[in-house]
């Protein structure tokens, strides 16, 4: 139920190591947990950070047992099995949180002149980031001014001054809708930044759920049982009782007032901000901290692929993915997948069993308009039903002896885009052109190559052989 718990568990499970000598929080922590994470290593827990009493922990979902972990799932379970049970779990019921009188989070309360953000172990993780990044496994909570919509989004967070944060509030995400109506009412926007606590919440915090609904009952969802929240006396915000860290405060809404922040070394292996693409972004005036006691800071490596970043994405892009499609009742869907290698976003892959003609261009085109697939999202390849998504060795087979280039693409111009994509030019990010790539043989094809398949009496014979043949 909390971050606690986590930790807890992956050290019984033997997925996580304490680090016990002094580590800097300048760039030298940062370099361990990416060293560590391409080498799909165990979760990292800083126990001695420099300048700090707090500890760190980092690379919490590097692997898929951690991920099965967090989401109380068979350990055993693959990324698709677990954006599976995610999309058959949140399209039931969802489960809005309780409320409760008080929790651990509140075990500490720094009020106004004391707060100061420098108190925490944020760290600089790459050489020409433009600061130190309190906000990189966090979520922000906002709620709507017209509506009792309340989301939970990451968006990630640089330390400006003692008492201000960047918050990088990408045009089109929840917060910048219910932003952009505070902007009009001229007043600020309410806000509480929680930085780690319980893993759940962090995960549904970066997923693509349909505006309008609420990350803590996709949380509810998915673990059965309701999240409990504390209704802040500040904010009026429903805070997580357990959360580790909350910086709670208002976002400035006045454009004019907005400031530079990064850069920082994103997702996509490149540089975001201030690297020729100056952008001015929103930020967070903190009025206090709460924090339970002996916090635990909670960091997310990012750069190039693959870290904890492209896991959690990959991790519920495909989740969200599959459950627009289900929603959208598309018959025949086996199985999808978002790659963390293509920085668990911009390529996806589904596996259909065809029913009609046309069916696997159905699927790609459907994948393509959901709220998962419209949205940096640059290629589908769709394959037929023998083929699992996340099999790649055999999606790239598809792609030699099963695709035409000319008749299985689409090209589609003109799609949303993410501004922090560096294959676009700097001044042009808004649009991005997308391909769909149909790896199926068609369903009306009525001479069908025949495709070998081995002999099932044979196959049983050898496998109960096996030994003898001195394997
Ligand atoms: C570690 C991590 C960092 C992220 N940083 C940002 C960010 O800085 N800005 C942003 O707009 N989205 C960021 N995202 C993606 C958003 O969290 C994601 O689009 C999510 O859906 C946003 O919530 P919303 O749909 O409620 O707006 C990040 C995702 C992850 C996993
Ligand atoms: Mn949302």
């Amino acid at each position: 139920m909390d971050l606690r718990d986590f930790i807890k568990i992956c050290e019984e499970k033997g997925e996580l190591k304490r680090i016990k000598v002094e580590v800097d929080w300048n760039l030298e922590l940062s370099h361990i947990a990416k060293i560590n994470e391409e080498n799909k290593g165990p979760a990292l827990l800083f126990e001695k950070v420099k300048d700090y009493q707090i500890p760190v922990f980092t690379s919490a979902f590097t692997s898929p047992r951690r991920l099965a972990i967090a989401l109380g799932m068979p350990e055993h379970f693959s990324m698709c099995d677990m954006a599976k049970r995610w999309m058959e779990l949140t399209t039931k019921k969802l489960i809005p949180p309780v409320e409760v009188k008080s929790g651990p989070v509140l075990e500490n309360v720094i009020e106004g002149p004391r707060a100061n953000l420098f108190d925490f172990p944020a760290p600089k993780f790459y050489p020409m980031d433009g600061g130190r990044f309190i906000g990189t496994a966090v979520f922000l909570i906002t709620r709507d001014p017209e509506s009792d919509w309340v989301n939970l989004g990451t968006y990630r967070m640089q330390i400006l001054d003692e008492k201000t944060t960047g918050v990088q509030i990408i045009k089109g995400k929840h917060a910048d809708f219910m932003l952009k109506k505070y902007q009009k009412m001229k007043k600020t926007m309410p806000a509480a930044a929680v930085i780690g606590g319980d893993p759940l919440l962090f995960l549904a915090g970066s997923t693509l759920v349909s505006a309008g609904v609420c990350e803590y009952d996709i949380v509810g969802a998915l673990r059965g049982t309701p999240c409990e929240v504390i209704k802040s006396d500040l904010t009026g915000l429903p805070l997580p009782a357990t959360a580790e860290l909350i910086l709670e405060g208002e976002v400035e809404t006045d454009p004019s007032k907005f400031r530079e922040e990064g850069p920082f070394g994103e997702y996509t292996g490149y540089y975001s901000g201030k690297t020729g693409e100056e952008w001015p972004k929103p930020v967070l005036y903190v009025k206090r901290i709460l924090h339970r006691n002996n916090p635990i800071f909670w960091a997310t490596s990012v750069g190039k692929p693959v870290t904890d970043t492209h896991m959690i994405q990959s991790l519920n892009r495909t989740a969200t993915l599959w459950t627009d499609l289900e929603n959208m009742k598309i018959p025949g869907i086996q199985s999808v997948y978002i790659p963390p290698e293509t920085g668990g976003r911009f390529w996806g892959i589904v596996s259909v069993k065809q029913m009609y003609p046309g069916h696997s261009m159905h699927v790609g085109t459907a994948v393509i308009s959901t709220t998962t697939g419209h949205y940096g999202m640059k290629g589908v390849i769709v394959v037929d039903e023998d083929i699992r998504a996340d099999d790649i060795e055999r999606v790239l087979w598809a792609l030699a002896v099963r695709y035409d280039p000319y008749r299985s693409t689409e090209i589609i111009k003109r799609g949303r885009s993410t501004p922090l994509d560096p294959a676009l030019p700097i001044e042009a990010r808004e649009i991005v052109s997308r391909i769909i790539m149909d790896a199926c043989i068609p369903f009306e094809w009525e001479r069908k190559p025949t495709e070998i398949k081995l002999d099932e009496e044979m196959l049983e014979k050898v496998r109960g052989r096996w030994k003898e043949y001195g394997f």
